[in-house]
């Protein structure tokens, strides 16, 4: 491959520098890479990935104003940049120091006129990213396709009223699965774009369900037949941009999958800013997740506690990154999920070099909420006294109840045992 112009030239490969002083940002200060914590490399634990739509796609445009962001790799025809794109992104992950990445399939190359032509231009750039995969090391956390943003999905894809969409949909996902499969993807998402509703009256809610555990079930198979090992994630959300999103939260997505008999298949892509979104505190889904055993993977950002917005923002609060690794931890890790960012500068940040300090600083964070949430386990203070809790259920009738032996009549025999004069015994 010709030598490639660097796009972010006078940018070093950034290091670990303990001592630096504050206005010292272009280095990591908390992330030790190579450092053992609790048997296994902080980067082991933190499997931190780099996400391709806001990093790499973003603009900038919102609502109210126009691009910001003028990024250098947006030259020429759009599969000119598409290419540029790939070499500005392999640069940028390589001097960051992190090894995975995350797309869309339209993220990667531009949507043709036909799905002929679609597939050929993810044909055409993907074989440049295997080639940049296998000169670097990087790998991809997980590869989705992008059911939200074209006109044909606006009312839904996989629970769209008209079958024909559903089935470019499938088609979609068929592609997405192999293109998985050449670039050995360890997760495939599914992010639930406009599977939701609007409006309550002109919509049939079983139907909708039942074609969207269908279309599950076919990628289920397609995934088996062609030998795709990697994991698959559903991602909740509960609003934005329908009013109302199918995958509201974690417990939402797990009584779905549990529902149509798919629980086996899937586990969930966290995503903090989702689950404030919802209502809940940061880490309320990460932890209901991990509970039944389905936390797979985390887009690593926050919102504003002010705001009840997606706003995407890099997670800079050392408490909730504590109680992410926390989790992670008590479950064994996240493998072969991660930490992905799904985050973005803000619109002001225009300076190339505000996506080294803005993921610097998360990965810092995250560093940091490792180290509390090892002092925290291995220390053993809480661990202790949430046993301490519920010390009572290690013997005689709440041990009985622990196991599933209990009955209602013993509870009425432990309550005279409890509370003697205030019952019939009297
Ligand atoms: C949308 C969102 C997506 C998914 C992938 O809010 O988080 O970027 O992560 O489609
Ligand atoms: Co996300």
């Amino acid at each position: 491959m010709a030598a490639q112009a660097e796009f972010f030239a006078g940018i070093p490969k950034i290091s670990y520098l303990p001592n630096a002083g504050a206005r010292d940002v272009m280095c990591f200060k908390h992330y030790n890479a190579e450092e053992v914590l609790m048997g296994r490399r902080m980067e082991d634990w933190l499997r931190f990935s780099v996400c391709y739509w806001h990093s790499f796609c973003g603009t900038g445009a919102d609502p109210f104003g126009f691009p910001t962001l003028h990024r250098p790799w947006n030259e020429g025809t759009p599969m000119e940049s598409a290419k540029k794109r790939l070499h500005a992104a392999f640069e940028f992950f390589t001097k960051l120091g992190v090894k995975y990445y995350t797309f869309h399939d339209r993220d990667m190359a531009p949507e043709g006129s036909t799905l002929e032509e679609s597939n050929r231009n993810l044909d055409e750039i993907t074989d440049v990213a295997l080639q940049l995969q296998s000169q670097t090391g990087i790998k991809v956390l997980w590869v989705t396709c992008n059911l939200f943003a074209h006109q044909r999905y606006m009312n839904g894809a996989a629970t769209n009223p008209d079958c024909h969409v559903l089935a470019f949909a499938g088609a979609q996902v068929k592609k997405g699965l192999e293109i998985a499969k050449k670039l050995g993807a360890e997760n495939f998402v599914f992010w639930g774009g406009r599977e939701g509703f609007l409006s309550i009256h002109n919509t049939d809610v079983a139907a909708e369900l039942k074609h969207m555990a269908n279309f599950f079930k076919m990628a289920v198979k397609y995934k088996e037949k062609i030998g795709l090992k990697c994991q698959f994630l559903i991602e909740p959300k509960p609003k934005e941009p329908c009013r109302h999103q199918y995958d509201y939260d974690a417990m939402s997505v797990i009584g779905f999958l549990k529902h149509y008999g798919l629980e086996s298949h899937f586990k969930l892509n966290i995503e903090p800013n989702h689950t404030t979104l919802a209502g809940h505190s940061y880490e309320h889904d990460i932890v209901m997740a991990s509970t039944f055993g389905m936390l797979g993977s985390v887009d690593s950002n926050t919102g504003s506690s002010d705001l009840g917005w997606d706003t995407d923002q890099f997670p800079m609060d050392i408490r909730d990154t504590t109680l992410v690794m926390k989790t992670v931890i008590e479950q064994g890790g996240l493998q072969p999920g991660g930490l992905n960012f799904d985050a973005k500068v803000r619109r002001e940040s225009t300076d190339l070099e505000d996506l080294f300090i803005a993921h610097i600083g998360a990965m810092d964070t995250f560093a940091r909420g490792l180290r509390n949430a090892v002092r925290i386990i291995e220390d053993g203070l809480i661990t202790g006294m949430v046993k301490e809790r519920y010390s009572s259920f290690s013997h005689g009738i709440g041990q009985k109840v622990e196991d599933g032996s209990a009955t209602l009549e013993e509870m009425e025999v432990d309550n005279f045992k409890i509370c003697p004069g205030t019952t019939d015994e009297k």
